[in-house]
């Protein structure tokens, strides 16, 4: 068959949208629903019009990402009367729209501004001119809604639902009044669906959906002089923040995040890195222990994703006794700075502020956990994301492409392993538990386990360990509608894993809710992000945690050993059913 696109023969053999074929042409025609990393076109934003004659001479106006070429159809997408067409429908997205550009968060990366831009949009003609109120929703710790910004591409409904199973928003009401708004529960808040991971923020073309805005509290923490303002950053913020100042992605900015806490006036600055081997301590101990009790549940699952925890308690508690009951990383790390490191700096801890720089949107929840309080305070004071980094250095002109490397220098709980910094990799968090199983059952050291492809359909990596007479199987699983069939094969007992690592995010916390996402791309960075943390394994003095000094230090000067009461009573947590 053969058609015409803008005067140029196309041939094809099977059916293909005019969108598509055109593309294939490399003719541009703009869309803000059509979304290909979730092969989503659910033809509601109409901005991708062009004009077709039919092969008997019919001619019509319509969607490209909805209509199928034909033989003998003649298509105009870029005519000045169809760009004409194609403007009118940006503008009449404007109609309605909350144009508070100089303050909204996607500012510099909205879909459709650069669309307006694009298509030559001089003024928003029909601005104001509807007044459809939609759902303004900021009851939520980690969420914030804006329907009024919402243009319904239902990106977010698709990502929800096709990556994790879950359905937790849906479209309300029709015509100019339609927008996104929560499934089941009147406010965010509420929510018994969602479990905060932040994906649709990732895929929102525009301010929609945001996660909530902590930078003007971290400010005034950090320029408050009566306060001691400890700040920690996770695994994957050093490799996935310099996106957000132009660098090249996956460069890692570890040394330059330090400069610029202390040019904020951090008091000091510590590594999540330390309380990820921390963990590795702690659940790998508990691992042991389950795998040397007959009565103990297995598998034993990871429970540093806070969006993984979520979603048990609230989709699936029955699963809650395989969950390892070792916090996470920010939890211990809060936690140890309110006891531990308050005592080596000589403080009391009603002084000190626990700042936390993370991927991760559910970390906002995660924080406010009355289970990681102590006597109603909060072990983590502020979570901030790392678009909330970038956004607190820039309010201060700080640009990390320009600034020197810095160095941490507290002398405890301000390094971290190899092990550590793959947390932030899905796959890393197992891999860091199995060089110091490795070690604990064989006497040896590794650098690496040998990971390979999984055969079980829901995983994305496998291991078989032989260790001192035991085999040990490992699963690695991201994204929780897979999470959830490798939960069900455990329930109903066919699951063949010892130990299964959960994250929430595709590829894990590189691509976590909380990061910085370029206009229109979705998980685009994760090769350079995992080589980011590879490079930074490599490089690292100790690549197992059991052979950190500082984490040997914590140990002999402060809990005993792995598990020990005072281990459990402020490392580990409860979760609620
Ligand atoms: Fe993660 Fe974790 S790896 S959860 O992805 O266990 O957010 O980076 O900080 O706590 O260490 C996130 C990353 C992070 C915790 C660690
Ligand atoms: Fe769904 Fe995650 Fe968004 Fe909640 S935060 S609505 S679970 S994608």
């Amino acid at each position: 068959m053969r058609a015409y696109i803008n005067n140029k023969p196309f041939d094809f053999d099977e059916e293909i949208t005019i969108l598509e074929a055109a593309r294939k042409m490399g003719f541009f025609i703009p869309t803000l629903c059509a979304f290909q990393p979730l092969n989503h076109t659910p033809g509601t934003c109409a901005v991708c019009i062009v004009r077709v004659i039919r092969a008997d001479g019919q001619e019509l106006t319509l969607t490209s990402c909805k209509t199928p070429l034909e033989d003998g159809m003649h298509v105009d997408t870029i005519s000045s009367a169809v760009k004409k067409l194609q403007r009118k429908q940006v503008e009449l997205l404007f109609a309605d729209h909350e144009q508070d550009c100089v303050t909204c968060g996607r500012y510099g990366n909205c879909e459709l501004l650069q669309l307006a831009r694009n298509l030559g949009v001089k003024s928003a003609q029909y601005t104001g001119k509807f007044t459809a109120k939609r759902t303004v929703d900021t009851s939520d710790l980690a969420i914030q809604l804006d329907g009024n910004k919402c243009v319904r591409c239902m990106r977010c409904v698709e990502v929800c639902s096709q990556l994790h199973g879950i359905g937790a928003l849906r479209i309300d009401n029709i015509g100019t009044s339609a927008g996104v708004c929560v499934n089941q529960a009147d406010k965010w808040i509420d929510s018994n669906l969602c479990v905060r991971c932040g994906q649709c923020i990732m895929v929102c073309p525009t301010g929609a959906l945001m996660a909530r805005d902590n930078v003007e509290q971290a400010r005034e923490l950090l320029e408050d002089e009566e306060v001691i303002t400890v700040v920690q950053f996770a695994p994957a913020v050093r490799a996935t923040l310099g996106d957000a100042f132009g660098l090249l992605p996956g460069t890692n900015v570890e040394k330059r995040i330090i400069t610029g806490l202390k040019m904020m006036g951090a008091n000091y600055i510590l590594d999540t890195n330390f309380s990820a081997d921390m963990v590795i301590m702690e659940e790998g101990t508990e691992l042991l222990g389950r795998l040397n009790d007959p009565q103990a549940k297995l598998p034993m699952f990871t429970s540093c994703c806070p969006a993984w925890i979520n979603y048990v308690e609230q989709h699936i508690p029955e699963l809650l006794d395989h969950i390892s009951s070792t916090r996470s990383p920010q939890a211990v790390m809060g936690s140890m700075v309110k006891t531990w490191f308050a005592e080596k700096i000589g403080q009391d801890s009603s002084k000190i502020r626990m700042i936390s720089i993370m991927p991760c949107t559910a970390k906002k929840v995660e924080a406010a956990r009355p289970q990681l309080a102590k006597d109603g305070v909060p072990d983590t004071d502020l979570v901030l994301t790392v678009r909330e980094l970038a956004r607190l250095f820039q309010s201060r002109g700080i640009d990390l492409k320009t600034i020197p490397d810095g160095e941490f220098d507290t002398p405890f709980m301000s390094q971290g392993t190899g092990a550590a910094v793959i947390f932030g990799k899905s796959g890393g968090v197992a891999e860091a538990a199995a060089r110091t199983l490795y070690h604990v059952l064989t006497g040896g050291e590794v650098n690496s386990i040998p990971f390979h492809a999984a055969k079980n359909p829901h995983a994305f990596k496998e291991a078989e360990l032989e260790l001192g007479g035991k085999t040990l199987r490992i699963g690695v699983v991201y994204g929780l509608a897979n999470a959830h069939e490798v939960a069900r094969q455990v329930l109903d007992g066919t699951s063949s894993y010892d130990f299964i690592e959960v994250m929430t995010c595709p590829g894990g916390c590189v691509n976590g809710g909380g990061t910085f996402r370029k206009r229109g791309k979705y998980l685009n960075f994760t090769e350079q992000r995992f080589e980011a943390l590879e490079k930074a394994d490599e490089n690292c003095v100790y690549r197992q945690s059991h052979n950190s000094p500082m984490v040997q230090q914590a140990y002999r000067e402060f809990f005993g050993e792995p598990n020990s009461h005072k281990a459990h009573k402020l490392l580990h947590t409860t979760y609620d059913n």
